[in-house]
């Protein structure tokens, strides 16, 4: 089957976490070492909390492979939570300012917020990511990339040609970098806000961006609303637990410029005179994003998200106790300064899982042999070879 999805299961503080990614081809050699990365990859960044220090996420693959090849049938999984206290733990009494707490508890009718934030709680995240780390790897067969960064972190930003100047280098410099940030000259500043915002019981927020590379023009579509990748990536970032806003290419900047400041102008590839292929045209600037009408251009796919601080603050914020109804300060037991690094993974994730539905539309076929087949073709029809 050809139809992407996936779904997860799990609470924050429950015995796992678990997912199903259903509508990878058949024939493809897996690895499990990959998602783990991925998973590793979430669990860092300056300024995670406690909970990070007893969490060791690793996959389990309960379903879906044999001898690490996938069989095409769904792949399911297991994230084991190491915190698996939720039948210990208490009953929140007040809700968090910018939490789900209060209105997941008026939605449900819950007296309990744990009921609520056991599930809201970004430890959902995990499971997103290793559904990614499964999916992904198909992209990896065809050759694509996908890649998330750290823009900005607690006001402080990087250059903006960040990406093109890491060159080859990216994978290595957000490697080495507490900030998943592929400029060394501004750690020292992140840091130093993580440090005053612990200080002082806060909480900061940022912006991270997800590049994909290599993806051939028209992923996605336009005919329906539904197949417009614009949406569909936008809407996949929005869902990340605290992402506020997203932003392609350009971005809000778009809307302050004139037209002729704004859409990437079409030329011939190098070294090429006539038009009578579609693989030889491109564009001269990316401000789209790499998508347009919905769909992708062949140009890198670039988008931002932009994360707002997470809501459990050690100072604690303006709330009202259930029992007597008094102004009290929200409570607070361990939690992360910032986890835009994290974040950022997460995105990388959201992006990945986004594009392999595209390309599962796209070129179809029930074996990996099948969707290469159908993808060179696709080239080979563009390039007109
Ligand atoms: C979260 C609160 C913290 C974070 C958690 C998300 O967990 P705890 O309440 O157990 O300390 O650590 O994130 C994760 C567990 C994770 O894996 O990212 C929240 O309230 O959303």
């Amino acid at each position: 089957m050809s139809t992407f999805s996936w779904r997860t299961a799990g609470e924050s503080h429950g015995g796992s976490l678990i997912g199903i990614v259903e509508g990878m081809p058949a024939g493809m050699e897996f690895s499990i070492e990959r998602v783990d990365r991925e998973l590793a990859r979430r669990q860092g960044g300056y300024g995670r909390g406690g909970r990070m220090k007893i969490e060791r996420d690793r996959v389990e693959i309960l379903a879906g492979l044999r001898s690490g090849v996938t069989l095409g049938s769904p792949i399911a999984f297991r994230v084991a939570n190491r915190d698996d206290t939720i039948e210990k733990l208490g009953v929140p009494s007040s809700a968090r300012p910018g939490h789900a707490d209060l209105a997941g508890c008026q939605k449900y009718g819950h007296r309990d917020p744990r009921a609520v934030l056991e599930r809201a709680s970004a430890r959902e995240t995990a499971a997103r990511v290793a559904a990614a780390g499964i999916a992904r790897q198909l992209l990896e067969h065809l050759g694509l990339e996908v890649f998330a960064h750290v823009v900005e972190l607690g006001g402080v930003r990087v250059g903006e040609d960040a990406f093109e100047a890491a060159g080859e280098e990216r994978a290595a410099l957000r490697g080495a970098s507490d900030f998943a940030c592929l400029a060394a000259e501004s750690e020292e500043a992140m840091r130093a806000a993580v440090d005053v915002a612990k200080e002082e019981g806060d909480t900061l927020g940022g912006v991270f961006e997800v590049r994909a590379l290599g993806l051939p023009p028209g992923l996605g579509g336009y005919a329906a609303s539904a197949e417009r990748l614009t949406g569909r990536i936008g809407g996949a970032l929005l869902s990340i637990p605290a992402i506020k806003g997203v932003e392609f290419g350009l971005g809000f900047e778009a809307a302050r410029r004139p037209g002729s400041a704004v859409h990437d102008p079409i030329r011939l590839r190098e070294g090429e005179r006539c038009a009578d292929q579609w693989g030889r045209f491109e564009r001269s600037a990316n401000a789209a994003g790499g998508l347009e009408g919905g769909m992708t251009t062949g140009e890198p796919l670039v988008v931002r998200a932009a994360m707002k601080p997470i809501p459990t603050l050690r100072r604690g914020m303006p709330t009202v106790e259930f029992e007597t109804g008094q102004a009290v300060e929200s409570t607070w037991q361990r939690s992360d300064v910032t986890s835009v690094p994290a974040a950022s993974v997460v995105g990388e994730a959201m992006v990945v899982l986004e594009l392999v539905a595209a390309v599962r539309e796209k070129f179809g076929g029930d074996a990996l042999g099948q969707v290469e087949g159908a993808w060179a073709a696709y080239r080979a029809e563009l390039d007109g070879v």
